[in-house]
């Protein structure tokens, strides 16, 4: 049997969602409220925003390898991630509240939030800051959602597969609605240029380019060298073995149930959908999904 962290910890009972500000919250991302909402970002502050399992581990690990692979390599093999990228709106009794993390990281702080656009403190675009935004398609989404919620034992009940496909359609998970977080986020991108907008699809299909993509928005030109050994640190067989990047030990997380490093592919929603779930997606996502700009590939 394996032995998770969890399997020796006292775990509190899952969370109750409630509305906060329009979409539905669990306690431990509002209880430092105050303190995000008067969050003072810096200039160089670096914030990377995602709806829940769109691929914030991914590419916050790719950020940290061309800021500090370099300059500070050991920081990226003793520290667990977690404790590198501040996520600005979390408060947990077993590590710093995100809001306090921030004061002690290194320059430029990378800063994690899934905050919808409208509640994300304008501290960051008072201070122009640079913002990468990761998009993942929203079948393969809620199934990694689903998984995720399944296995960290503090977040709601997820019950069965079909009721939780009908309320990731309704946006009574946690931090809303998708359709509406990946749509408020875009729509910031028509008025804000320093936000890099990506995709987990595109990631997957050709990561080297990606990162080329990111590099010139952040305007960074790393040696052909370092990219080759980024390009390899970040693939998901290397992420999903790095114990400093895969929550291994994080006490709310049941190992058993499945792993945060599931199984990183684009597709994997046909093991999931039946044709009925699928006809009834479908028909949801095109009332829902109006703007013609923003398309997404459920398939590579
Ligand atoms: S969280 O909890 O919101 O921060 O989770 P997040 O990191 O956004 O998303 C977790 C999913 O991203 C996958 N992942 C990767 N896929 C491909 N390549 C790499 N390197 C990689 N790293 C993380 C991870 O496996 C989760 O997706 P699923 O589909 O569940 O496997």
């Amino acid at each position: 049997m394996e032995i998770s962290f969890f399997n020796m910890m006292e775990i509190p009972p899952r969370t109750k969602l409630f509305d906060f500000h329009g979409i539905l919250m669990a306690n431990y991302f509002t209880d430092t409220w105050e303190k995000v909402q008067n969050f003072k970002a810096r200039p160089d502050d670096i914030l990377i925003a995602t709806y829940p399992k769109a691929g914030t581990t991914w590419v916050s690990y790719i950020l940290e390898l061309l800021y500090f692979g370099q300059t500070a390599p050991d920081r990226l093999t003793s520290i667990p991630i977690h404790e590198r990228v501040a996520f600005l709106e979390i408060s947990d009794p077993t590590m710093d509240a995100g809001v306090d993390l921030a004061e002690k990281l290194p320059s430029p702080r990378l800063i994690k939030t899934h905050l919808p656009i409208q509640l994300v403190p304008k501290s960051f675009s008072e201070q122009n800051c640079k913002i990468v935004y990761v998009a993942r398609n929203a079948k393969d989404n809620v199934v990694s959602y689903f998984h995720f919620d399944s296995m960290d034992v503090r977040q709601p009940e997820p019950g069965d597969w079909n009721s939780y496909l009908n309320r990731f359609m309704e946006g009574k998970v946690v931090f809303g609605s998708w359709y509406d977080h990946v749509n408020g986020w875009w729509k910031k991108k028509q008025t804000y240029s320093k936000l890099h907008y990506m995709f987990y699809e595109d990631m997957i299909e050709n990561t080297e380019r990606e990162i080329d993509k990111l590099c010139s928005f952040l305007g960074l030109s790393p040696s052909i060298e370092e990219k080759k050994q980024i390009r390899g640190e970040v693939q998901f067989d290397s992420m999903r073995k790095n114990d400093m990047l895969n929550y291994s030990s994080f006490p709310n997380m049941d190992f058993t149930i499945s792993k945060f490093m599931r199984k990183g592919k684009v597709g994997d929603w046909k093991n999931h959908f039946t044709v009925a779930q699928n006809e009834e997606f479908d028909e949801d996502y095109k009332r829902k999904m109006k703007d013609p700009t923003l398309q997404f590939r459920t398939e590579i």
